[in-house]
C-alpha cells in the first residue's frame, strides 16, 4: 500500500498543485529513461525505489528525525563538507536544481540569461516544490560562481535560513587559510544550530562515514573502467545523484551491494552494451537530478557513458579526507585539504583539472570526451575551449555541448551526439 504524503507536504508548506505536476513528469521521465533501459543490474532496484520516494519516503524521515531533535541542513555545493554536519548529528542533504520551473517568476528576479541550474534553484523556492528546500532548518549557499553569489542575494530575501559560505576563488596560502577559516565558521554555526559541540571523536565519525561514501563511490567508478561494461551511464549517474539525498550509511551499503553484483557481472561478461560501443566521458557542469537530458541523448545514440567529471561524479567524490590528526585542528585541516583539492571551475588558475580529465578518460579506456556545459556558464564555457585544444592534442576527439533544461533543442543535440558518436566508431 503506497502511503498518501500530501498532508506532509502540505505541513511543509508546498504548494500542492505545482509539486503534484512536477511529480508527475518526474515519475514519467524516470519510466521513459531509466525503466526502459535493459539488463539493468538487480542492485539497481534500490535507487529506483529511492527515486520513487525521493520526495515521500525521505521527506519523512527527516521529518522525523526533526521531530527527535536533529536538523537538516540543505546545501548547493559539493563544498559544503557533510562531515561538520554528521559531526554535529545534522543531517546534509543536496538542493537538485535539475529542472525548469516557475521560470517566469523566477525572471522577475534574474536575468534571462542566467544558467538554468541558479534559475531553477530560485524557481524551486518560488514555487514552493522542493520539500528538501522547505524542510531544511539551514540553507548553506556558497559563494562560487558570479551567478550564484548574485543568486543568493535573492533567495535571501525569500528565505530566513540562508547562511552563504565564502569561498577562495584562487588556491594560495590567502585561499587556504580563507577556506579554513570558513570550514570553522560552518563548524561554529552548525554547533550552534545544533547544540552539539564537535569533539575530536565526533568529527572523525563524520569523517569515517563520508569517506566510506566517497570509497563506495569510487569502487562503483573504477568497475565502470572495465572493458566488460556492468552497467550503463545513466545508471551510473543515478547512482551519483542519489549520494546527496540517501542516508549516508544506508546509501554506502547499497552501493557496495551494488558494487557486489557489477564484479560477478565482469566475471561472468554480463556487460550492457554490444562489442565495439565507443565510451564518452562527460566533463563539466553538475548534472541535477532530474536533469537526464543529455546523458539520455547520448545513451540512445549508440555511446555509453564510462565516467562523469562532474562534481556529480568523481569531482566531487574524488579524493578522502587523512583522519589520523587526533586533534581538531588537525583534522579541520585536514578537511581543508581534502576540500581545496577540487578542481572546480572557479578557481583561477585551475590547472589540474585537465590533467584529470586526460587520467579518467585513460583509465575509463574513453574513446572520446564530451564537454557538457549549461547556457551562461561562463566558468565552464571558458575551460570548455582550451582543454578542448589540449584534449584533441592527446589524439582525444572532443564535442563541446552548451544548453539547458528545455527540451526545444533536443532534435539539434541528437544530431550533433550522433554525428559524434559516428566518429568514433
Ligand atoms: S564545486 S561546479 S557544485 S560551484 S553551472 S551555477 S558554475 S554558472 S555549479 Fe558547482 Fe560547487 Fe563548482 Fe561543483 Fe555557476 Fe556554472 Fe551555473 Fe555552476
Amino acid at each position: 500500500m503506497t502511503t498518501d504524503h500530501t498532508p506532509m507536504w502540505k505541513n511543509l508548506g508546498l504548494d500542492i498543485e505545482a509539486h503534484d505536476a512536477l511529480l508527475s513528469v518526474l515519475g514519467q521521465a524516470y519510466g521513459d529513461i531509466y525503466l526502459a533501459q535493459e539488463n539493468r543490474p538487480e542492485g539497481m532496484g534500490y535507487f529506483d525505489f529511492v527515486m520513487s520516494e525521493v520526495h515521500g519516503q525521505r521527506i519523512q524521515e527527516l521529518v522525523d528525525a526533526q521531530a527527535a531533535g536533529r536538523k537538516v541542513i540543505g546545501c548547493y555545493c559539493v563544498f559544503v563538507p557533510e562531515e561538520i554536519s554528521l559531526a554535529a548529528e545534522a543531517i546534509q542533504v543536496g538542493l537538485c536544481s535539475g529542472a525548469d520551473f516557475a521560470m517566469d517568476e523566477v525572471e522577475k528576479y534574474l536575468p534571462r540569461n542566467t544558467c538554468a541550474l541558479i534559475k531553477s534553484s530560485l524557481g524551486f523556492k518560488l514555487a514552493k516544490v522542493c520539500p528538501y528546500l522547505e524542510c531544511s532548518d539551514l540553507v548553506v549557499g556558497e559563494n562560487t560562481c558570479d551567478g550564484k553569489k548574485k543568486a543568493y542575494e535573492n533567495l535571501g530575501t525569500l528565505a530566513d535560513n540562508l547562511y552563504v559560505m565564502d569561498l577562495p576563488q584562487v588556491k594560495s596560502d590567502e585561499g587556504r587559510a580563507l577556506l579554513k577559516a570558513e570550514f570553522i565558521r560552518y563548524k561554529e554555526a552548525v554547533e550552534a544550530l545544533t547544540g552539539n559541540t564537535i569533539d575530536v571523536a565526533a568529527l572523525k565519525k563524520g569523517i569515517a562515514i563520508v569517506n566510506n561514501k566517497r570509497k563506495a563511490m569510487a569502487r562503483l567508478a573504477a568497475l565502470r573502467h572495465n572493458p566488460v561494461l556492468p552497467i550503463s551511464g545513466l545508471d551510473a549517474l543515478i547512482a551519483n545523484q542519489v549520494f546527496f539525498y540517501d542516508d549516508p550509511v544506508r546509501f554506502t551499503d547499497a552501493v557496495n551491494a551494488l558494487c557486489d553484483e557489477l564484479e560477478t557481472r565482469i566475471a561472468e561478461k554480463t556487460t550492457v552494451v554490444a562489442d565495439g560501443t565507443p565510451r564518452i566521458l562527460v566533463s563539466g557542469c553538475p548534472m541535477a537530478v532530474p536533469n537526464w537530458k543529455l546523458p539520455a541523448v547520448i545513451e540512445t545514440s549508440g555511446a555509453v557513458i564510462v565516467a562523469e567529471e562532474s562534481c556529480v561524479g568523481e569531482r566531487g567524490c574524488r579524493n578522502l579526507t587523512d583522519d589520523s590528526a587526533d586533534d581538531l585542528d588537525g583534522l579541520m585541516d585536514a578537511l581543508v585539504d581534502r576540500y581545496l583539492a577540487i578542481d572546480c571551475a572557479i578557481f583561477t588558475p585551475n590547472t589540474e583539472r585537465s590533467g584529470h580529465i586526460k587520467e579518467l578518460a585513460e583509465k575509463s579506456k574513453a574513446d572520446g570526451v564530451i564537454q557538457y556545459t549549461l547556457n551562461f556558464c561562463q566558468p565552464y564555457a571558458m575551460e570548455a575551449i582550451p582543454l578542448e585544444k589540449e584534449l584533441e592534442e592527446t589524439g582525444l576527439p572532443t564535442l563541446r555541448i552548451e544548453t539547458d533544461y528545455s527540451q526545444e533543442d533536443m532534435g539539434q543535440l541528437k544530431t550533433r551526439v550522433e554525428a559524434f558518436v559516428e566518429l568514433l566508431k
